[in-house]
């Protein structure tokens, strides 16, 4: 039977808890790293060469879901009563709602340098190191809303604009298509600050610290974020049901983006999976 992902705000304490108590065993395990590291190997941008599958390119969803869920899977080796949530940004927008709660992912971090210092992955609770993609400290940090220059996550209308889309991705299938629902969601836009940065893109900005690059991951609220944004491409297929994945079949020899992108039926790496077989997982889990 399948199982349930909630909305962060609807765990109970003990869920919080067991959620909570999962990944910090996942990390203690080394396994929490593998995902780190899978993360920034696959970070590549439309402006290099050669395949793209996490980023700027119509695998987007289906890469990072199943990144997901093999997170998930590890943490139900742990606890098999835990499952992701997902934080619906829309709602839940300040620096003080959830998810960022002593008992859950901590708070924002510090003036000086950015430290998360409360909750259970703050460097100093000891149980979270950051070795992976580091480029300062060993410690996670944040700047949720940006201090300095504020920028406001996403609203409702905003994510409307990319669920009202029926066509799921276009050519060139990169970071520059200005329509299709896979980039109005990833959220690569034209233009220069904060506008530029959309929905998936913006929610990575407003949090700050280790989310923006690759290393993102080393934030737990990367699992949080992503679920939200694997519950949009459910949403997306619940409202247009004539309507997949594209490209259908791969980008020809003399297009741009031959050997570049995932059609629908090739293999994602680094799995053995294909976006088709990504598309429908309410056998697994669901949202409630
Ligand atoms: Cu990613
Ligand atoms: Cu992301």
């Amino acid at each position: 039977m399948a199982y349930t992902r909630k909305n962060v705000s609807r765990l109970t304490r003990t869920e919080r808890q067991r959620f909570v108590s999962a990944l910090l065993e996942v990390k203690r395990r080394g396994e929490y790293d593998e995902f780190v590291r899978m993360h920034i190997a696959h970070y590549k941008p439309d402006g290099e060469k050669g395949l793209r599958t996490a980023h700027m390119a119509p695998s987007f969803l289906p890469w990072h879901r199943k990144l997901l869920l093999e997170l998930e899977r590890a943490l139900r080796r742990v606890d098999a009563s835990v499952t992701v949530p997902y934080w619906d940004w829309t709602r839940d927008r300040t620096a003080t709602s959830l998810p960022w709660t002593d008992d859950l992912l901590g708070g924002n971090g510090r003036r000086s340098d950015r430290q998360v210092m409360n909750g259970p992955f703050a460097f100093r609770a000891g149980h979270w190191r950051i070795t992976e993609g580091v480029t300062s400290g060993e410690y996670l940090t944040r700047d949720l809303g940006r201090a300095r220059n504020p920028l406001q996550l996403p609203t409702g209308r905003e994510l409307e604009s990319a669920l009202a889309d029926p066509v799921y991705d276009t050519a060139p299938w990169d970071s520059t298509v200005a329509k299709g629902f896979r980039n109005t969601l990833e959220g690569w836009g034209v233009g220069r600050g904060s506008v530029s940065w959309r929905n998936h893109n913006r929610v990575h900005r407003w949090v700050g610290g280790v989310m923006l690059g690759g290393a993102a991951v080393n934030d737990p609220v990367f699992w949080l974020h992503h679920a939200f944004v694997d519950l949009q491409w459910t949403r997306w297929r619940q409202r247009h049901r004539d309507h997949r994945y594209l490209p259908a079949a791969p980008p020809g020899a003399r297009d741009a983006q031959h050997h570049r992108i995932v059609a629908r039926h090739e293999r994602l790496p680094p799995w053995d999976e294909t976006p088709d077989q990504l598309e429908d997982l309410s056998g697994i889990y669901r949202y409630e």
